[in-house]
């Protein structure tokens, strides 16, 4: 993988870690950051990249996943930079949403305004007992601008999500696994991140290919209304009887044998 200064990328069998590298400034959302992210989930998708069947994605410290957009550079953006800024960290956001793989967000102390937002944009969301979320951007007089909008309200509600970003109000952990927008909740970074692993593991021995056809159609039909969601399930489910990896797995099943899936 290519130099990076913002970000930091280790790979460690099927499993690719992508940690945000700017503890001094809590690991806010520069223009750097966010340029450095896409060429990221650009280089996941890439052929050097065949293998990772799991991405995690965290911040460096102990303090922070992300503080959210870096205030100090938005202070002064006119309108139309901060549209590009926008659209930049919203790309970042979808590009990693359409990765084939799955991406676990492990939020480490305060994942706020982008970096909630970012987080949300994964599949799903590990936390530390010391996380802490929220969309303060009304506070700063702006709103949510990476997808808080409409990626909390589907996550938690309208009601809670209207209640978080109109108060600008932090959660903690505790509080954020109630509501459904983290799945699991541990007491030490290093506890987070084995887990993350241990799950990314799970992950990585099931078909890819069935896993990347299920992170779609989940993502597709969350958009779709019932009877066309459950369309897209049936042309998405007859497909997996094209590949080999359904072949492997249920003759693997039948044989009481560990299945060797390929991906295809
Ligand atoms: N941007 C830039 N620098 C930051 C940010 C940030 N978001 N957050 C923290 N920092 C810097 C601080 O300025 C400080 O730097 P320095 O040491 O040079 O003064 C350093 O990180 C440490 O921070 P603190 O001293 O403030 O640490 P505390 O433990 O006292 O406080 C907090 C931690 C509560 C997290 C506090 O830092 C804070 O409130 N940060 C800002 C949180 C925030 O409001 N985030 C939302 C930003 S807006 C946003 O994300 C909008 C997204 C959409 C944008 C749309 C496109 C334009």
């Amino acid at each position: 993988m290519d130099e990076y200064q913002a970000l930091k990328i280790e790979r460690a069998d099927q499993l690719a870690t992508v940690t945000i590298d700017r503890p001094e400034a809590l690991n806010a959302l520069s223009t750097q950051v966010v340029a450095e992210l896409a060429r990221a989930v650009d280089e996941l998708r890439s052929p050097e990249a065949a293998g990772i069947r799991c991405v995690l994605l965290t911040g460096s410290g102990a303090k922070a996943f992300a503080a959210g957009a870096d205030i100090r550079e938005m202070a002064d953006m006119t309108e139309e930079q901060a549209a590009e800024y926008s659209g930049a960290m919203q790309d970042v956001t979808r590009e990693l949403e359409q990765l084939p793989v799955p991406v676990i967000a492990c939020v480490n102390g305060f994942a706020l305004g982008g970096g909630l937002e970012l987080a949300m944009a994964c599949d799903f969301i590990y936390a530390t007992a010391s996380a802490r979320f929220g969309q303060p951007e009304v506070g700063l007089g702006l709103i949510p601008g990476f997808g808080g909008t409409v990626r909390l309200p589907q996550l938690v509600g309208p009601a809670r999500a209207k209640e978080l970003i109109y108060s600008g109000r932090a959660i903690d952990a505790a509080t954020a696994l109630q509501i459904g927008l983290v799945n699991q909740v541990f007491d030490t970074r290093e506890e987070m991140l084995e887990a993350a692993a241990a799950t990314g593991a799970e992950i990585a021995a099931k078909s890819p290919a069935a896993v990347a056809s299920a992170k779609g159609t989940i993502d597709a039909a969350a958009a779709l209304p019932t009877a066309e969601g459950l369309l897209l399930e049936r042309e998405a489910f007859a497909a997996t009887f094209g590949t080999e990896d359904a072949r492997i797995g249920t003759r693997a099943f039948l044989a009481k044998e560990k299945p060797q899936f390929i991906g295809k």
